[in-house]
């Protein structure tokens, strides 16, 4: 089997789990690192066999006979690298999510690739974790019959600025990291957003942006969806690093919660689907269920590429996405009550 050749642009962080997915898919293989920073991309190299490293993107580019490039770098890099790779003629471009650090950039990234006739992928992996797939499933089944009303919900005192500081120095936070994910997730689980209201704060003192945010939304069929995220929370149950959700229908309800567990409740019973896992040499077990749906989600992504099936996470599919996260930083700002139809006109 011919395998398509790849480039991953930034050695940071997420890098390592994101090639971990693509080794566990037939059909890709990395053949060039870039990272500013020479030493990292060696590390990584080492690890996943990729045989050539460079520390200057352009001449990767210009070097390279790429099928196509995954972007793993800063945020506020993916709009230049994105540019840079289209001026170098690569026809297919994987974006780490949020897509850019602003409303702006994010339409300039999506327009620049619709005019170039090149595929732009966002690499947003919430929707793709086994429990939120499998709590589809179950919606779909009608056995909850016709929803209602719903909650998301990620509550987290998890230390993520060990990780990632990065995330520390963000002016906006909660909403570009988690929002990008939440939002995401109730937008696969429940349609597009008709009206949003936001609010949002800053508890711990030692980070720049936000790390609160609260948001109630009515979705286009009309039902009011709530969802919270923060990283200031200290409570029994954490939701580090999936969501809670609860689910309300004619029928019944769904909820997601601890331990991955899904329990549906109908007016004779309640039935419980502990989502198991796996585990892999490169993940992480505090991610496990974050890094594993890296999985499926270039699976999708490579379909898409192979023309053997469609992409869920096009750049414009991701725009809705994107749009509500600026929506809610407006509503934060004003007070006011945003309708989705207008907003960014
Ligand atoms: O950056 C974030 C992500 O994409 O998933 C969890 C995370 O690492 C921290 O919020």
């Amino acid at each position: 089997m011919k395998k398509l050749k790849f480039a991953v642009l930034g050695c940071g962080f997420w890098s390592k789990f994101q090639l971990g997915a693509w080794s566990e898919i037939e059909g890709a293989e990395p053949v060039a690192l870039y990272n500013r920073t020479r030493s990292k991309a060696e590390k990584l190299a080492e690890l996943y066999h990729v045989p050539r490293i460079y520390d200057n993107a352009e001449e990767l580019l210009q070097k390279e006979h790429l099928d196509f490039i995954e972007i793993i770098t800063d945020v506020d890099t993916h709009a230049g690298f994105t540019e840079l790779a289209v001026k170098y003629g690569i026809k297919n471009i994987i974006c780490q999510k949020p897509m850019a650090p602003s409303f702006e950039e994010a339409s300039r990234m999506v327009s620049l690739c619709r005019k170039a006739g090149v595929n732009l992928y966002i690499h947003e992996n919430y929707r793709w974790q086994a429990p939120i797939r499998n709590f589809r499933k179950i919606m779909d089944s009608g056995v909850i019959g016709q929803p209602f009303k719903a909650k998301v919900s990620f509550l987290s005192g998890y230390p993520v600025f060990k990780n990632q500081p990065f995330l520390a120095e963000l002016d906006k936070f909660i909403l570009t990291d988690m929002g990008s994910h939440i939002l995401d997730v109730t937008r696969y689980l429940f349609g597009e957003v008709k009206t949003l209201w936001c609010q949002t704060r800053s508890i711990n003192k030692g980070i720049k942006g936000e790390d609160l945010a609260v948001v109630t939304m009515r979705m286009q069929n009309n039902m009011p969806v709530y969802s919270e995220m923060s990283y200031a929370s200290i409570v029994e149950h954490d939701s580090f690093s999936t969501v809670y959700i609860l689910v309300e229908g004619e029928k019944g309800s769904v909820s997601l919660g601890p331990g991955f567990e899904i329990r549906t409740t109908t007016r004779d019973k309640t039935v419980s689907e502990v989502v198991q896992f796996p585990s892999y040499p490169w993940a992480d077990p505090d991610y496990i269920v974050n890094h594993e749906s890296g999985i499926p989600l270039c699976r999708n992504i490579l379909a898409d590429m192979l023309k053997q099936g469609k992409a869920e996470n096009t750049g414009n599919d991701n725009f809705e996405t994107v749009k509500l996260v600026w929506a809610c930083y407006q509503s934060a700002a004003t007070g006011e009550l945003i309708e989705m139809d207008t907003f960014g006109r």
